[in-house]
């Protein structure tokens, strides 16, 4: 198979700055400045795809330490950036006018709804352009309407127009991605980039701080709380993951050693092999003895938790919060009173320090029995819960999961994730066609991290085109096809034609790339082979097109299924 050798990566070999090249100062301008402040949040790579209204920024970014990405599409830019700033703290894509921006509105949103912070840079028509109102192409509207469309799935927006005001809106937007772990849009005119500020500017510092009377009060309710339940258990979602908070979840578990569970979303948020760790709860979709326990609890802890459909097990999850601390980098409740002005962290980390006496609660029996060792029947047909568990004993702490929506999201609730970042799925948002791309951001965020792609057949020919850019740049993500021949998850449904999709010969993708290696599984004899041999190929990607008859499902969506039929 021919091999592509990989691209020389800019965060391994980095450009000398343009000011140190040089010996001198570069000028301040819109463009540099905005590549700076990129820089001090640490980011050293943004996707995206050029275009003409982007081109100059382009340029100056190519000249910079950070390193250009290109992507096929740029809604895969924007689930890449996504993934991106879920392992390494913030992502960013550049795009050109309305077609790059508005195709990668989808992926923008599920950034915001699982607040992921993406910075999106557009370029766009120069002002002086704009003056006789021309119709310029890309336009939609007015020279407004990307920015209104950008306005309501970003949490702060702007257009660098008036360079009297663009560097502090540069700011301005950068800390409210950082502050609320949400995307945020920038438009840069093309005649901005080089606009130089006509002030010498000094970056503003966000500094956020809680109300302390509210801190203190709302601290000492919650350990009264505590203090006096029988039984309490910890909920850590995903908040606590993005706003870099899993080890304080740990260490109040230790110290009160309160045992402690995660959401689907917040998947891998703690260490699944943690001692005190229970597993995922998510109503009647999470195992029986979980579910019991957690629902059986007098005082439940939820930290950075949101409270989606798809955690609660389709709303068959039992929480009251009127017996419950539940907080959020939005709110604070504890019972029935609200409190204002709580900064997450603080209240996470004072919780840490507060003095904490509740009784021992014991983990449910069995709950840690080891999994029997998988032995493969050579000849059995492949099924979802043997795939999984096969998958299960395959993952050490070098490997990220990527799940896709589909029964892998399901079946991927039960494998053991080793430490915090390294389960990467769309659990709320659900769009489909996230992992591919999502893989190549991850790889980007962490390349010490080998991606796991989960993705159901419908999904994978969603997006599968981006793994030429994982092959580009020498990835080695294993993608693993749960092909049941159409949309399973919606034929659980709803059975209808409109659920069946073309059988492709997924695995010779790697013929259409010239790249990649490709198995096709039958039986858990051939997976075993396929598996082997996708960990001892680590210059480029694994596809394995795994055949499922169209019924199967998995075990966690069993028992969903179970759950609402004794319901109905
Ligand atoms: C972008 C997008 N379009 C449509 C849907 C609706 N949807 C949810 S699951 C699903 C089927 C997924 O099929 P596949 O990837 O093969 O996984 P499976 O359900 O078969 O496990 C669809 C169409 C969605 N979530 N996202
Ligand atoms: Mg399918």
């Amino acid at each position: 198979m021919a091999k592509k050798s990989p691209r020389p990566s800019k965060a391994t070999s980095r450009k000398p700055t343009r000011k140190a090249a040089s010996g001198k100062a570069t000028p301040q301008t819109i463009g540099n400045y905005l590549i700076q402040r990129l820089q001090d949040y640490g980011l050293h790579h943004v996707f995206g795809i050029p275009g003409d209204f982007v081109l100059q920024f382009y340029a100056m970014l190519d000249d910079s330490p950070i390193e250009v990405v290109g992507m096929t599409r740029e809604d895969n830019a924007g689930f890449a950036a996504d993934a991106y700033a879920r392992v390494h703290g913030m992502g960013a894509v550049c795009v050109t006018y309305g077609v790059g921006g508005l195709s990668m509105c989808n992926s923008i949103a599920g950034a915001y709804a699982e607040k992921s912070p993406v910075i999106v840079i557009s370029g766009a028509p120069g002002v002086d352009e704009r003056r006789s109102n021309p119709l310029l192409h890309h336009r939609v509207r007015d020279f407004n309407t990307l920015r209104e469309v950008f306005e309501k799935i970003t949490v702060a927006s702007a257009s660098l127009e008036d360079p009297l005001t663009a560097f502090r809106e540069i700011d301005r937007c950068l800390a409210a991605a950082a502050r609320y772990k949400r995307p945020v849009y920038l438009e840069l005119p093309r005649d901005r980039v080089r606009t130089e500020c006509p002030y010498p500017y000094q970056p503003a510092e966000d500094k956020q701080q809680s109300d302390r009377d509210a801190l203190r009060e709302s601290l000492e309710e919650a350990a009264t709380l505590i203090n006096n339940s029988q039984r309490p258990v910890i909920i850590a979602g995903v908040e606590m993951h993005r706003f870099g908070l899993g080890g304080e979840v740990i260490k109040l578990a230790e110290k009160t050693q309160i045992p402690m569970c995660a959401t689907l979303l917040g998947k891998s948020v703690v260490s699944e092999k943690h001692p005190l760790y229970l597993g995922i709860y998510e109503g009647a979709m999470c195992r029986d003895t979980i579910r019991k326990y957690v629902e059986d609890s007098d005082c439940m802890i939820l930290l950075g938790t949101f409270l989606t459909d798809i955690d609660l097990g389709i709303y068959t999850a039992n929480i009251d919060l009127g017996r419950s601390i539940y907080i959020t980098s939005e709110s604070l409740q504890i019972q029935h009173h609200f409190y204002q002005d709580v900064l997450l962290s603080d209240f996470v980390r004072g919780l840490v320090k507060a003095d904490l006496k509740p009784p021992h609660r014991p983990l449910p029996p069995n709950l840690k029995t080891p999994l029997p060792k998988f032995v493969p029947k050579p000849d059995a047909m492949m099924t979802t819960a043997r795939l999984f568990a096969r998958i299960n004993e395959m993952l050490d702490e070098n490997m990220v999961v990527v799940a896709d929506v589909g029964d892998c999201l399901f079946a991927a609730a039960d494998l053991s994730i080793y430490r915090h970042t390294e389960f990467i799925s769309p659990a709320y948002y659900t769009s489909m066609g996230f992992a591919i791309p999502a893989s190549v951001g991850a790889q980007f965020g962490n390349p010490k991290l080998r991606p796991i792609v989960l993705v159901g057949d419908g999904a994978f020919q969603m997006t599968c085109l981006e793994l030429s850019t994982a092959a580009a740049h020498g990835f080695n993500p294993i993608v693993v096809v749960l092909n049941n021949k159409g949309y399973g998850t919606e034929r659980f449904l709803h059975e209808g034609p409109f659920n069946d999709i073309p059988n492709w010969h997924y695995h010779r993708i790697c013929d259409l790339f010239g790249n990649g290696v490709g198995f096709e599984v039958h039986t858990e004899g051939a997976l075993e082979e396929a598996l082997q041999r996708a960990l001892a190929t680590e210059n480029t990607f694994s596809v394995l097109n795994v055949h499922l008859r169209q019924d199967d499902i998995s075990p966690a969506l069993d028992r969903l299924a179970k759950n609402l039929s004794k319901r109905i």
